[in-house]
């Protein structure tokens, strides 16, 4: 929580241990090399950057004790001046992000596809993850309707490898030459300066309405997949087709994906509006608290692969980066698995400082000609040359290659190799120790014929904009498409222009009419609308049960979060029971109190509380349970909060867990008239404490949503 109180046990005992090891961690200021933390301090000694001991660090130099300040004080001005030049400018997308290392195990059952050293079987190679939101800035709100980016670096033997994906396997412009107007149109208007990390608003919906290629990723943008419940339980796409090359040289396209071991699940959308203004910061501090914990995310990669002449034959375009490759046509090879197991030492050291580039491949992977990939190769190591202020940003220590780096490049800006050779040329014959090119190791660009005209067009393959946007929703499940209506809905009826509403909804009647009638009811736009006029007429296609995410539920607890708002007095049995339970369905208990304060349940016991009511509101949780003593019932009824907390997890589908003592609370919720036919109430005893959590690991109770909106 924002405000949570000091009980929040993971957070306190990372402060704890930094406690312990005292000076030693305030003095950890840097990342060294390999992205170990390392002291820039040995001593105990205050310094200045130039290692001089400071005796005074509270006063600034001055004529007399009341006079002028003294420009002569090279401390102040050091100090102030670094301060002043803290910032660095912040991603132009992608700006609000959180990462931390791990490791990659590769299984090798697929590694003959590819000669790339690190997809060979056991090889095991650090990586660095950084999750992040795309439209808005550093300081906006995780749970933000919004792509989440995935990009993974992997410091192999043969150098970095970035793949630089999303939580989405589609995009929404087919040529990188669209991607500032379409990330213009998102951002906050250059007039005004708002609206901030948010998408409902006329001028994204202007320019998508009018970029039909846009229309697939609509259709995912609008639907639970832009509102993770975590980090942790999402999926990753490489979005573009690449090709693996093996041993002999041969080509396979591929399609990356990652799986969470978790399942991947979201958030409900009023939800993830509650939350932002709860806890900001929910989704990094569910992956920093994870990891603290030892709690260790996991994703599986895996590959889709299949031949240039496969590709051929399908009837989209593998070159077009709005398209995916439905599983049942070329089912998932899992490649190996990634373990995230360690936080960052410093946020601005790592998860600022981080440089990934699409362009930076190994042997053994190989790009393709999809358009939007080829723009992506400039604009990274562009944007990072402004970001990071130099062409040495591959020598911050979170970028270094793992693995030796020799070349002939030379000086430039915080150049910090002291590269001790005569000759900074190559052929020479005067420095023979000096780096040289290796034929059989090197990366070898995979020989593609390449012929045609010079030519700026779109092509012919690219123009069916809506038939995987109609598959993707006749794939849905019935709440899914649920969603995805309020998405559509919710933002457009934010937009303030007649006009661009109509437009969009002219879209979707091209996609489903059902879809867009109900969108249009909504919006109150019956009998408005005209459709759209497609360029290709879209096609009717079976539907790929693998887009649903609620298709199929993990049915248990894994990473999830259940809140019990406790009190003095509180079952301690019950209490014990629940905790139990939750916890080996994979769960985690969260005790809330009125007060931050211990409470002492029924047998005297006290017990530590972890969050106080105004301060953690039900949409923080996964599920929630009100057990507390019976005579404090009267104090929690008197109490909006507390209201509020069980009518909030009732709306946002979430099972309740009670005791009967708090019926009346129920009642003042208005939700006590479910009670008979609502499996997500649970009446508790120690009995039902198993109903319970099996109702819980469904995620939520989408038979519920029609009596809620
Ligand atoms: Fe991008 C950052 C993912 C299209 C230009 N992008 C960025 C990040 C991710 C992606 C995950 C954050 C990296 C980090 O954590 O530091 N971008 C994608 C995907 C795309 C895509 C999956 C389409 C399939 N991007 C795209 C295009 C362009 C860019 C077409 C430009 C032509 N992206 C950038 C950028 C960023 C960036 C401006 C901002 C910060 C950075 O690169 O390092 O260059």
């Amino acid at each position: 929580m924002a405000n949570a109180p000091k009980k929040n046990t993971r957070e306190n005992a990372r402060s704890k241990k930094s406690r312990s090891t005292g000076r030693q961690a305030a003095a950890k200021m840097q990342v060294g090399e390999g992205g170990e933390p390392h002291q820039t301090t040995t001593g105990e000694v205050l310094t200045s950057n130039q290692g001089v001991p400071i005796a005074d660090h509270q006063n600034t130099l001055t004529v007399g004790p009341r006079g002028p300040q003294l420009i002569e004080d090279s401390f102040m001005r050091e100090k102030i001046t670094h301060f002043d030049h803290e910032r660095i400018p912040e991603r132009a997308v992608h700006a609000r992000g959180y990462a931390a290392h791990g490791y990659f195990e590769a299984y090798g059952k697929n590694a003959p596809l590819t000669k790339a050293a690190f997809l060979q079987p056991g090889v095991k190679t650090d990586v660095f993850v950084r999750f992040s939101t795309v439209a808005g800035s550093k300081g906006s709100p995780d749970t933000a309707r919004d792509v989440r980016g995935f990009a993974v670096k992997f410091y192999t033997t043969e150098g970095n490898y970035d793949l630089v994906g999303n939580n989405i396997p589609v995009f929404f412009i087919q040529d990188a030459i669209k991607f500032p107007d379409l990330i213009h149109s998102v951002k906050p208007a250059p007039d005004r300066g708002f609206p901030q990390a948010q998408s409902a608003h006329d001028s994204f919906w202007d320019f998508v309405s009018l970029t039909p290629e846009s229309v697939n990723m609509l259709m995912w943008v609008m639907s639970d997949r832009a509102i993770p419940r975590s980090f942790r339980m999402m999926d990753g796409f490489g979005v573009h087709t690449f090709r693996l090359i093996n041993k002999s040289g041969k080509s396979t396209f591929v399609k990356f994906h990652w799986r969470p071991k978790l399942g991947a699940v979201s958030l409900i959308w009023d939800e993830a509006l509650a939350i932002a203004g709860a806890d900001p910061d929910f989704h990094r501090r569910d992956l920093w608290n994870a990891i603290e914990d030892g709690d260790y995310p996991e994703w599986e990669l895996s590959v889709q692969a299949f031949s240039e002449e496969e590709a051929d034959a399908f009837d989209f375009d593998v070159l077009d980066p709005t398209k995916l490759v439905p599983e049942e046509l070329v089912p998932l090879r899992p490649l190996g698995k990634m373990v995230l197991n360690r936080n960052v030492d410093n946020f601005f050291a790592e998860t600022e400082q981080v440089a990934f580039c699409p362009s930076h491949v190994v042997p053994g992977i190989d790009l393709s000609n999809d358009p939007l990939l080829q723009g992506r190769l400039f604009s990274y190591l562009d944007t990072q040359l402004s970001r990071l202020g130099s062409p040495n940003f591959h020598q911050i220590p979170v970028n270094k290659p793992r693995c030796p780096v020799g070349n002939f490049q030379r000086d430039g800006h915080m150049q910090t190799g002291a590269q001790a050779t005569r000759v900074a040329y190559e052929p020479n014959s005067l420095d023979d120790g000096g780096p040289r090119e290796d034929p059989k190791r090197g990366f070898q660009s995979y020989p593609a014929e390449e012929f045609g005209q010079k030519l700026r067009i779109r092509p012919e393959s690219f123009a069916d904009h809506y038939t995987q946007a109609r598959q993707f929703w006749h794939s849905m499940t019935e709440p899914e498409q649920r969603h995805i209506i309020g998405g559509f809905s919710f933002e457009l009826g934010k937009v303030q222009r007649q006009e661009i509403r109509e437009r969009m909804v002219g879209h979707l009647m091209v996609v489903d009419p059902d879809l867009a009638k109900s969108v249009a009811e909504k919006l109150g736009l019956e009998g408005k609308i005209r459709p759209a006029r497609p360029a290709v007429e879209p096609r009717d296609i079976e539907p790929s049960p693998a887009l649903s995410q609620y298709r199929a539920v993990k049915g248990d607890l894994g990473g999830k979060k259940v809140g019990v708002l406790v009190t003095d007095g509180a079952p301690s049995r019950l209490f014990r029971a629940l905790k139990k339970a939750v916890k080996a369905a994979g769960g985690q208990l969260a005790t809330v109190a009125v007060r931050p304060a211990p409470v002492a349940l029924d047998d005297g016991t006290s017990l530590e509380v972890d969050h106080f009511l105004a301060g953690a509101p039900s949409a923080v949780f996964d599920a929630v349970v009100l057990i507390p003593g019976p005579d404090e019932v009267e104090e929690l009824l008197s109490l909006s909060a507390s209201v509020d907390w069980v009518r909030d997890a009732f709306a946002h589908l979430k099972v309740i867990g009670y005791t009967p003592e708090i019926v009346t609370i129920l009642e003042r919720a208005n939700i006590e008239r479910f009670a008979a036919e609502d499996d997500g109430l649970v009446e508790l005893s120690n009995k039902a404490v198993k109903t319970f959590v099996e109702e819980a690991s469904q995620h939520r109770c989408w038979d519920r949503e029609p009596a809620v909106r």
